[in-house]
Parts: structure tokens; C-alpha cells; sequence
């Protein structure tokens, strides 16, 4: 490819909440891209969105949106059942792409994503586990690496959203929220988790009925952590993502929120985000930027299909915990080359 030195043309697949925040994103914040198509199955929203970006075309069929003149490189975040059939369309072009999560809803259409890009021969796809781009992750990740607090023994997380759109289940809360701390555990440990325990109490007041929220989730992992994670998508109050690392000779925590704190009248305190977007603005610019600029070098530097099918099997285990009770083990493919 000849593309170091000319400006990416991606097609983005899913204009809903987070594909039009990625197009006003490539169009307005990162350098070295631009959107030449936008692709949604629902046409007039793709029209509108097309419609913010000179000479950009509006499709309803993502193959068609990947054929659009110039294309050369695939953005996804359409919904996640929607994702296999995206990916292998990308796949069979040679087309970069950069996949918000889910990589696929299930280990199995996982591993099929996998052998097409085996078949390549090259790693082609970046997942959207977009914490490692966050500066207290980041930060977090290298303390740990220093050594300085020893080995970590626990890692504490905390997942709070508003209030859980229409439509959610139980599910979903693992589904399409602790997949990041899956994730982030992978990550930040180095370790793959192993065995699931999901335990949840009566469900809050303010959630949908039928839905068991707040959920807590235990991981273990084959380095001998475990991991917790708080999930809780109706607290009412605001948008809080946090983590804290017990190691051997100290902790470290993320995700406080102590960007300013007032003193008035009495109180002090700081102000709550309120959804992801606002939350993680700056963790999706670095993500969406990195992306560009390793794409345009011809590389991927980003978690990949790996990452996005050790993800997937842990939710698969994590459902199981949840409806079943009880632990649950998580059964991993052996770790093919091209992802060592
Ligand atoms: C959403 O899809 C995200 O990816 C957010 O990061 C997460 O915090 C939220 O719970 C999900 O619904």
C-alpha cells in the first residue's frame, strides 16, 4: 500500500451513537483521515450523517459503503450480531478496519473472523477496547510494568452508567459493559481469565423489570489474580468507570474524577460525567488517531482478533455464571502465531 503518505478514506459502517461520534471524530479531530463513505441500514440516518462530510456517500449496505471510490480502510460500529458478516466482507477487500466491540457476539463467529484473517496471513483488524487508550489507564499500566508495586494480587473495578437504554437485558450488562473490564484485566495484568463467578443481588429499584442490575462479577485469571467488577447501569447519578490494583507493596486506583473540585457554600466536591462519550472523549481520539497513523505505516498496534475472542469466550462463560450460578471456567482455542 501507498498509503504513508495519502490521507485515509474510510467507510464507516453504523451511523448510530457512536459511528456518527467517530465520523465527526475523523472529520474534525484526527489528522491524516478523512470519511468517504458512511454505511446504515437505516437510509435517511445514513444520509444525514453523510451529509456533515464534503464528498462523503451514504449507503445502507456495508459491502457497498467498503466498494465506495477510494476506499481504503473500515471503521465498524454498527450493532455487534451485524459485525461477522462487516469484518469478513473487510477481510476479503484486504481492508484495514478498526471494530468497536464487540469483536463478534460469540467465541464461534469469533474464530471464523480469526481464520479469515489467518488466511491473510496478516494481522488486519483492530478491536475498540478503547480504555487502553486513556490516560489514567495508561498511566496505570505503566506503573504496574515499573515492578515498583510488585505482583498485582487483585484489581477492584467499578462500572456505573445513568440509566440502561430501552430494550436491555440482564445480558447485556456483561455483554456490553464488562467487556471492558474483561478487557482492561487482560491488559493491565497480562493474565487471561480462566473462571467466572457472577453474583447479583435483589436488583435495584430504579431497573427496568426483569433486568438484574447491579451485577458483580469474579474473575480468575491464570497469572493467580482475582478481579472484581461492580456493574451497575441504572445508579441514577452519573457515569463512573474505576479500577484499583492491590499488589504486593501498594495499590493504585483510576477513574476518580478529580480533574477540579470547588469549595463553596460549604461543600466541596467536582462534577460526575455522564455518559462514556464525555467521559472517554480523549480515550477514543487516541484510540481512532493510533489507529490512523499505524494503518497509514501499514501496521496493526492496537488489541486485535485475539483480544476480541478471549473477550467473547469470557462473556460466553460470564452469561452461563450469571443464569446458571455458580463458577464457570473459560475454554480458550490454543493462541494461534500470527498472535503471539
Ligand atoms: C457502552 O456500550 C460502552 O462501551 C461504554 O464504554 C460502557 O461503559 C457502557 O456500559 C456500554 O453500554
Amino acid at each position: 500500500m501507498t498509503q504513508r503518505s495519502r490521507t485515509l478514506s474510510v467507510a464507516v459502517i453504523g451511523a448510530g451513537k457512536m459511528g456518527a461520534d467517530h465520523v465527526r471524530r475523523i472529520d474534525e479531530v484526527i489528522s491524516g483521515a478523512r470519511v468517504a463513505a458512511v454505511a446504515d441500514v437505516d437510509a435517511e440516518r445514513a444520509k444525514a450523517v453523510a451529509a456533515r462530510v464534503d464528498g462523503c456517500t451514504a449507503h445502507t449496505d456495508p459491502a457497498a459503503a467498503m466498494a465506495a471510490a477510494d476506499v481504503d480502510a473500515v471503521l465498524i460500529a454498527s450493532p455487534g450480531p451485524a459485525h461477522e458478516a462487516a469484518l469478513l466482507t473487510a477481510l476479503e477487500h484486504d481492508l484495514p478496519v478498526l471494530c468497536e466491540k464487540p469483536l463478534t457476539p460469540d467465541p464461534a463467529s469469533a474464530l471464523r473472523v480469526m481464520a479469515a484473517e489467518q488466511r491473510l496471513g496478516r494481522r488486519r483488524v483492530q478491536v475498540g477496547f478503547m480504555r487502553r487508550y486513556d490516560a489514567e489507564y495508561l498511566k496505570l499500566k505503566a506503573l504496574l510494568e515499573t515492578g515498583q508495586l510488585g505482583r498485582p494480587l487483585m484489581l477492584h473495578n467499578r462500572h456505573r452508567n445513568v440509566a440502561s437504554p430501552p430494550g436491555w437485558t440482564s445480558e447485556m450488562l456483561i455483554n456490553d459493559s464488562v467487556t471492558h473490564e474483561m478487557d482492561v484485566t487482560r491488559w493491565l495484568l497480562g493474565h487471561e481469565i480462566t473462571a467466572v463467578t457472577v453474583l447479583a443481588p435483589t436488583p435495584s429499584g430504579n431497573a427496568p423489570d426483569g433486568i438484574r442490575d447491579p451485577q458483580f462479577v469474579v474473575f480468575e485469571t491464570d497469572g493467580g489474580a482475582i478481579v472484581d467488577v461492580e456493574i451497575f447501569v441504572n445508579c441514577g447519578f452519573g457515569y463512573q468507570v474505576q479500577a484499583e490494583v492491590v499488589c504486593e507493596r501498594g495499590t493504585a486506583r483510576v477513574g476518580d474524577g478529580h480533574a477540579m473540585v470547588t469549595n463553596a457554600a460549604g461543600r466541596w466536591g467536582g462534577i460526575i460525567a455522564q455518559d462514556y462519550i464525555e467521559r472517554f472523549t480523549d480515550a477514543y481520539d487516541r484510540q481512532v488517531q493510533s489507529w490512523v497513523d499505524a494503518t497509514r505505516r501499514g501496521e496493526v498496534t492496537g488489541p486485535g482478533v485475539w483480544d476480541g475472542y478471549a473477550v467473547a469466550a469470557v462473556c460466553e462463560a460470564s452469561v452461563r455464571a450469571l443464569e446458571d450460578g455458580g463458577r464457570v471456567p473459560v475454554d480458550l482455542v490454543d493462541r494461534p502465531a500470527l498472535y503471539a
